[in-house]
């Protein structure tokens, strides 16, 4: 279907391949080099085309602040190191963390392959991405994986009220037949922090037990919850899965914490520096058995799951995918030209 056959006042359609262009081109406009601004125009459009509101096109205004406050290397080349068979480094060399993923993505395939299990270590990286495109292009080459990373200090531990822990998201994939892999992607605090942002824009409220005022009183206003501190969610169980977040993805890959992200921004609220840690897994090596095999006892979790009326995590993203293949990518009118606007302030025309 035309895109242009569908715009409405609030909405507006695009193909992927028109979005693409339209993420690479304003990416270029404010300064990025081709390799960074075609692998976060694939990061971000993956997102709006899955209907992830937060971690979609909006991602765009945050790579735009980060380069408006300096804090980000534009034209940074990712490093990579193999040591052995299973440890894949990329040092980001504080560039944005899509390309340096997409640099050790071969290598970590190659290595799960050989060893059964590989890690992919992303260090000095700007994240401000949702974790699940790195986890399906990992399922796609039938691996199981896990993703974890820090973020900035937001988040009181359980029990607490001070800002210490990341919202900290865990991504987990599992390789199914078919085109759609097992994914949960989920930040360890009550809410994220890209949506606590989208509240704020819109003036409504998060809901209940998110986050406290700076006086620790609970409150559902995102402001402030963003001058106080956010909450993890599942109480005391989401704080220990947060500062294993912060340990995994920071202490024991030699890299910044969310403490040293927010305090390394120093109040300039730009998108959040420090590692990642990704695992890939090879199941015919592990299980011992065939992939197909090993697939087919997963299938039968998965039929429980679902005969009970439960659905699987990802099943909303894959049914927007689908609406989004036929119908076009919707983009909000006002999102989209806020977008535009970025570059055509920096005086360049990127349409
Ligand atoms: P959500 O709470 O929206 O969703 C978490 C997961 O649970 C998704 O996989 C979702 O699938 C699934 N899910 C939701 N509802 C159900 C249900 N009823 N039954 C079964 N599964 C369900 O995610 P968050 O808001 O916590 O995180 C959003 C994004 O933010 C993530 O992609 C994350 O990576 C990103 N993020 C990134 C950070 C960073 O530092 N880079 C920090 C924090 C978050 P579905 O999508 O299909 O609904
Ligand atoms: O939504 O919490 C979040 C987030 C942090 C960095 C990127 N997204």
């Amino acid at each position: 279907m035309s895109s242009a056959s569908q715009q409405s006042s609030s909405q507006r359609y695009f193909s992927e391949a028109e979005l693409l262009a339209f993420a690479q081109q304003t990416c270029l406009g404010l300064g990025l080099t081709l390799p960074h601004a075609q692998a976060i125009a694939r990061v971000v459009v993956a997102g709006q085309r899955d209907d992830c509101q937060s971690h979609g096109l909006y991602r765009l205004l945050t790579v735009a602040h980060t380069i408006q406050v300096g804090k980000v290397v534009l034209d940074a080349v990712p490093e990579l190191t193999v040591q052995g068979a299973s440890t894949i480094r990329v040092d980001a060399k504080f560039g944005f963390s899509p390309l340096a993923f997409e640099r050790g993505l071969p290598e970590l395939v190659k290595g799960a392959r050989q060893a059964g299990v590989a890690a992919l270590v992303i260090n000095r990286c700007v994240h401000f991405s949702a974790l699940w495109p790195e986890i399906e292009a990992i399922t796609e080459q039938g691996l199981a994986a896990l993703a974890l990373t820090p973020s900035h200090a937001w988040v009181a531990p359980a029990g607490g009220k001070r800002p210490t822990l990341g919202t900290n998201p865990i991504a987990f994939g599992w390789p199914r037949p078919g085109p759609f892999p097992y994914v949960f992607d989920f930040a360890t605090s009550a809410i994220a922090r890209g949506d606590l942002e989208l509240h704020s824009r819109a003036q409504t409220s998060l809901p209940p037990n998110c986050g406290v005022d700076a006086n620790g009183l609970p409150t559902t206003d995102p402001v402030k919850v963003a001058q106080g501190a956010m909450l993890t969610f599942g109480g005391y169980k989401g704080s220990a899965l947060a500062t294993m977040v912060e340990i995994m993805a920071g202490a024991l890959i030699g890299d910044w914490n969310s403490l040293q992200s927010l305090d390394y921004d120093n109040g300039a609220n730009a998108a959040p520096t420090h590692g990642e840690l990704i695992l890939a897994f090879d199941p015919a090596r592990l299980g011992g058995k065939t992939l197909a095999e090993q697939q087919e006892m997963a299938e039968g979790l998965f039929a429980t799951i679902v005969d009970q009326g439960a659905r699987l995590p990802s099943e909303r993203r894959y049914a927007a995918r689908l609406r989004s293949q036929q119908d076009g990518i919707a983009v909000p009118t006002t999102l989209y030209e806020e977008i535009v606007a970025l570059v055509d302030q920096r005086g360049a025309n990127i349409l």
